[in-house]
């Protein structure tokens, strides 16, 4: 038998390119929360693949932007973070997205490509030509640090097998690194269930809403058949407390409904779910918060 291998697979690219969604599908489990909405991912969120003898751990991280306000220069910050340690970088990039290039040079500029580096172009499924792939893979053989371009669908599932094969064989030989098989991810379980409430919350609340709060598991007490659970939502202003209860309290109804749906499904559980909302101002300018809303 061949010696074994494991690697860290950082997955990079701009908001909303895709990057979670993989994540989940590679892992085979909802492990990272994905939303129409850009800057979803807030933190690295690791998802740890077996396939033949390698252990692949795959990084989630920010989508990289120019940053504005503070929150975005500490997910910038965050994304720095995770990719510079790993072995394979995986840009991934959306094949309806026209700003390719910016992103290679803000990384080639930065000369911070010292790992093995792939790109995947993502979102197949939604080029119904799929001659109109072949001028971005023009562009991307322009730059000679790209060691291989894959073509897939993180939604239907195009392209991974073939991914996951070349991934499987680069990286590097030694002993895998996590033994446990119940476990697809080391996220804490607190943070996943906060996780999945604020995935909830942007898909139901409109624009800058999403992006004021943050969400917190303070109790959890787990039974054999059940999860009993205490969260918080804190937002920044009175006005955004109203818009999250809703009118008579139905939109947290609706959250913590949607919420509960997926605990479920992903814990094999039955679920008891308790929400408070709590008002903390500029919450984004204060480190204690940003600790607290598990950013930093
Ligand atoms: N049609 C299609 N949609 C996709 C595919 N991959 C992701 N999406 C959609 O693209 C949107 C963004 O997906 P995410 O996985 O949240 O993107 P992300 O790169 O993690 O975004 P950030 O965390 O904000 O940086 C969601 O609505 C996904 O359903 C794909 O292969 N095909
Ligand atoms: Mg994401």
């Amino acid at each position: 038998m061949s010696n074994s291998r494991c690697g860290f697979i950082s997955i990079i690219g701009r908001p909303n390119a895709g990057k979670s969604t993989l994540l989940n599908l590679l892992v085979g489990e909802k492990i990272s929360i994905i939303s129409p909405k850009v800057q979803t991912t807030r933190r690295e969120i690791r998802g740890i693949v077996e396939y033949n003898n390698s252990q692949l751990i795959f990084i989630d991280t920010p989508g990289i932007c120019k940053p504005t306000t503070h929150l975005e220069k500490q997910l910038l910050s965050n994304f720095k973070k995770s990719y510079k340690s790993s072995d394979i970088i995986l840009l991934l990039i959306d094949c309806l997205d026209k700003n390719v290039e910016s992103d290679l040079k803000f990384l080639q500029h930065k000369k911070q490509i010292q790992s093995n580096f792939i790109v995947a172009i993502n979102k197949i499924d939604l080029m119904r030509d799929k001659r109109q792939l072949l001028p971005i893979i023009d562009r991307l053989k322009e730059y000679d640090f790209i060691e291989q371009i894959f073509l897939i669908s993180s939604v239907t599932g195009d392209g991974i097998k073939l991914m996951k094969s070349y991934l499987s064989e680069k990286v590097p030989e030694g002993p895998w690194l996590y033994f446990d098989n119940h476990n697809n991810t080391d996220l804490d379980i607190n943070t996943r269930l906060s996780e999945i409430t604020r995935e909830k919350i942007y898909n139901n609340l409109n624009k800058e809403l999403p992006y004021n709060i943050y969400v917190t598991t303070d109790r959890l007490h787990v039974t054999d058949k059940k999860f009993k659970i205490l969260q918080t939502i804190v937002v920044m202003k009175d006005s955004q407390k109203g818009i999250v209860l809703g009118h008579k309290g139905d939109m947290i109804q609706q959250i913590k409904r949607e919420t509960v749906n997926d605990i479920r499904n992903i814990f094999n559980k039955t679920v008891e779910l308790n929400i408070t909302v709590k008002v903390k101002q500029k919450w984004t300018e204060k480190k204690e918060q940003l600790i607290n809303a598990g950013i930093i």
